[in-house]
């Protein structure tokens, strides 16, 4: 047997991907979970009791919904706040408070207009508030970080606990054409360089709102108010962000223009080069500037979406995984990585021939405690990739 044959072999005994990007056979297999038959379904996260709680994008006040596998049945818990729901806008990221179980807390990103008036464009905003579950409402709004600036598309707006629970983070786009609210800042994509501006950054904020004084521009002389939340900047439209439990490391999607999508390892203080630089580009106008780890592609993009790590049981071959998800292309890649670079990268929903995909556009994707990898979609659908046993 010469060397390529046995290499050949080797792969199909461990299911490995072709180079043709084609997920392994016989491995997982693909299931609708439930067909929400309503909006986009923007985030997914498990509750402590079992249920799958998520918003939906189109919704004109903030609402959070919550599916109990078992039954299929949705229970939706409804808020008296208005949201911006425009393009992109809407009732966005959540993220469930470390004592849900017992306290009923979440947090939620979601778009709004200024003053309630949405006659002027300049007034789309996005905030990130908590709410409590109170019977079958939504009550007690805290508005924790306010005034973010958001047009009907690049709002961000993805959030996500710190692994210690102390700390909030928060995605947030350029917000496109917006204009700025600070004299003397731009109003085109160069919002995203600016240190006043909250658009096109990464922040991090504690549970009750307050700014941690160690945030890395905390006592930057340029940066005052809200501005000092900044935890990194120059972001276009950063929709996906985890934390690698095996690392403590912050992980980062985010959209490109016609090309170069992004996946970037996030360093407090670093810039992200939009919208001078994309990609892996280099970038000496903007130190300390982060390079992508890794960009999809240098001609084209695949609007990558929110990403997860993996770390359950049901499929032992993925354990420590990246896992994100897109929207045109409908596809969910697996990533291993090696320190900050990209070991190894296989296609388990979708393949590199496909631009469009048979799941619809796939929006957010988590692991349940059932080990499965859950997937929304824009279509409203939410999928899981379960173990096959054939
Ligand atoms: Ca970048």
């Amino acid at each position: 047997m010469n060397r390529m044959v046995a290499l050949g072999l080797l792969l199909l005994a461990a299911g490995c991907k072709t180079d043709q990007g084609e997920p392994p056979a016989a491995k997982y297999k693909i299931e609708l979970v439930k067909d929400v038959k309503a909006g986009v379904i923007w985030s997914l996260n498990f509750g402590p009791d079992g249920r799958l709680y998520f918003t939906d994008r189109d919704r004109s006040r903030v609402e959070l919904s919550a599916l109990d596998l078992a039954s299929g049945n949705i229970t939706t818990y409804a808020s008296s706040a208005a949201v911006r729901d425009e393009g992109e806008g809407g009732v966005l990221g959540l993220e469930l408070d470390a004592n849900f179980a017992t306290n009923k807390k979440v947090y939620i990103c979601y778009s709004y207009w200024k003053d309630g008036d949405s006659s002027v464009e300049a007034n789309a905003r996005n905030r990130v508030s908590s709410f409590v579950i109170s019977g079958s409402s939504l009550t007690g709004e805290l508005k924790l970080f306010d005034d973010m600036l958001g047009w009907w598309n690049h709002n961000g707006c993805r959030v996500l606990l710190s692994p210690d629970k102390q700390y909030l983070f928060i995605t947030m786009g350029d917000a496109a054409a917006a204009p700025s609210n600070v004299p003397g800042e731009p109003d085109d994509s160069q919002k995203a360089q600016s240190k006043k501006l909250l658009a096109g950054k990464i922040f991090r904020i504690k549970l009750d709102g307050s700014i941690p004084t160690d945030n890395p521009f905390y006592n930057d002389p340029e940066v005052s108010g809200q501005a000092k939340a900044m935890w990194t900047l120059s972001h276009r439209n950063p929709q996906g962000l985890a934390f690698d439990p095996a690392t403590g490391k912050l992980w980062s999607t985010e959209h490109g223009p016609d090309k170069k999508d992004e996946l970037n390892l996030i360093k407090p203080g670093y810039n992200y080069g939009w919208p001078d630089c994309m990609g892996t580009d280099p970038c000496p106008a903007h130190p300390p500037y982060q390079p992508a780890a890794k960009e999809y592609y240098s001609d084209r993009t695949i609007a990558i979406s929110d990403l997860t790590f993996y770390r359950a049981d049901a499929f032992p071959a993925w354990k420590g995984s990246l896992f994100f998800v897109t929207l045109k292309t409908g596809r969910m890649y697996r990533l291993e990585l090696s320190g900050e670079s990209i070991a190894e990268e296989e296609l388990i929903v979708g393949n590199l021939n496909d631009q469009a995909g048979s799941y619809g556009r796939l929006r957010d994707v988590t692991v349940g405690p059932d080990g499965f990898i859950y997937s929304s979609t824009d279509e409203s659908k939410i999928y899981r990739i379960v173990p096959d046993a054939q």
